[in-house]
C-alpha cells in the first residue's frame, strides 16, 4: 500500500517537474562575433554552461560564435528587439545607442586597463550601465579587451603626422571615425567581417585594434605594422536584453548575473595570457611592432575630438569629469 502511494507521487512528482520546467524553461539565443581561438569565445562558452549549472537547466544558453547571426551594430539592434537575448559586446558600437556608452570610447579617456575597470567599477560605471540598461542592453558582467592600437601596410606609425593621408577602418562610432580624422587620416567605419579583404584589396591602409583580434581574424597577414598607441582602452560586457532579464525570477537573475561575473573572471584570466601570446604570434610570423615613446601628441591631436563631442553633448561633461577624476 505504502509502496503503491509513494510510486504514484513520485511519478506524480516527476510529470509535475516536467511539465513545470516545460513551461519555464527559458532558451536564450547569444551573438558572439569571434571564432575558435579567442579568449572571449572559450569565456562564453563557460557562460552558456555555467547559466545551465547554477539554473539547473531552468535557462539555457547556445552561443552563436563567428558573428553568424549579424554584424554587431545589427546584433545590438536584436537584442534591443529581443530577437537575440544576450551577447559579448565592445561597448564602442554602443555609444550611438546609448550616450553615456560612450564615454569609454573617448581616445585616451583611461590611464591603463586597471583605471579603466576602477572607473567602470565606481560611480561612472553605474551611470553608463544604467543608460545601456534603458536602452535594453543590460550590462551583467565586464570583459577586458586591453588596449587598441593601429596597425597597417605601409611602415611604421611614431606620430600623428603618420597617420595623415591613410584610410584607417574603424568601429561603427562617430567618435572613431572623428579620432582619425583629428590626424589627417580618414576614418572608415566598416564591418569586422569586412576588414581583413579590405585590407587586403587596399580599401583601406590600416585598422586598429587588439592582438588577440589582430590575430585571431589573420589581419596580421595583410597589415605587417602594429604600432603600440593604445588609444582606445575599451571595455565589454555581457549583455542582456533588459526585458528577458527583468522576466526572470529573482533567483534565477542571481543565478544568471553569478554566471556572467565567473565567465568574466574566466576571460580576464585568459585574456592576459591570450594578449602576451598572441603578441609572440604575431611578431614570429614577421609583424613589425613598434612602441611609441612618447603618445604625447597623438593625446594633443584628440583636443578637437573632446571639444567636438562636449560642445555636441554638453550632458557628458560630469561623466568625463568623474572618469578623469578617479584615482
Ligand atoms: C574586437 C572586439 C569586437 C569588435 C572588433 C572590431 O572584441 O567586439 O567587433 O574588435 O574591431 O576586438 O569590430
Amino acid at each position: 500500500m505504502y509502496q503503491k502511494i509513494s510510486k504514484t507521487l513520485i511519478g506524480a512528482a516527476a510529470v509535475a517537474a516536467l511539465l513545470g520546467s516545460a513551461a519555464t524553461a527559458q532558451d536564450m539565443r547569444a551573438w558572439n562575433i569571434h571564432s575558435d581561438g579567442h579568449p572571449n569565445t572559450a569565456a562564453m562558452d563557460r557562460f552558456a554552461e555555467l547559466v545551465a549549472e547554477n539554473t539547473g537547466g531552468a535557462v539555457t544558453v547556445e552561443v552563436f560564435h563567428g558573428g553568424v547571426l549579424g554584424s554587431q551594430p545589427d546584433a545590438l539592434e536584436q537584442v534591443q528587439l529581443g530577437a537575440i537575448d544576450v551577447g559579448n559586446f565592445n561597448l564602442g558600437p554602443i555609444g550611438p545607442i546609448v550616450q553615456e556608452a560612450n564615454l569609454v570610447s573617448l581616445p585616451f579617456i583611461f590611464r591603463d586597463v586597471p583605471h579603466m575597470f576602477r572607473v567602470l567599477d565606481g560611480e561612472a560605471g553605474d551611470i553608463v550601465a544604467a543608460g545601456m540598461a534603458d536602452a535594453g542592453i543590460l550590462p551583467i558582467a565586464w570583459f577586458d579587451a586591453g588596449a587598441r592600437s593601429f596597425y597597417n601596410n605601409t611602415g611604421p606609425i611614431n606620430s600623428p603626422d603618420d597617420v595623415a593621408g591613410m584610410r584607417i577602418r574603424v568601429m561603427n562610432n562617430d567618435l572613431f571615425t572623428g579620432m582619425v580624422d583629428a590626424m589627417g587620416g580618414n576614418g572608415t567605419p566598416l564591418a569586422f567581417s569586412e576588414v581583413y579583404t579590405s585590407l587586403r584589396t587596399g580599401v583601406v591602409d590600416g585598422a586598429e585594434n587588439n592582438f588577440p583580434s589582430f590575430l585571431n581574424v589573420a589581419h596580421y597577414e595583410v597589415a605587417g605594422y602594429y604600432s603600440l598607441s593604445e588609444h582606445l582602452i575599451i571595455p565589454e560586457c555581457i549583455c542582456i536584453n533588459t526585458g528577458v532579464f527583468n522576466g526572470l525570477s529573482e533567483e534565477v537573475q542571481a543565478q544568471v548575473v553569478a554566471a556572467a561575473e565567473e565567465a568574466a573572471l574566466y576571460q580576464r584570466e585568459l585574456w592576459a595570457v591570450a594578449s602576451e601570446a598572441a603578441r609572440a604570434e604575431v611578431e614570429a610570423a614577421g609583424v613589425v611592432v613598434n612602441m611609441i615613446e612618447d603618445k604625447g601628441p597623438f593625446q594633443a591631436a584628440m583636443a578637437p575630438v573632446y571639444e567636438e563631442y562636449l560642445a555636441a553633448n554638453p550632458d557628458m561633461a560630469e561623466l568625463v569629469a568623474i572618469a578623469q577624476a578617479t584615482e
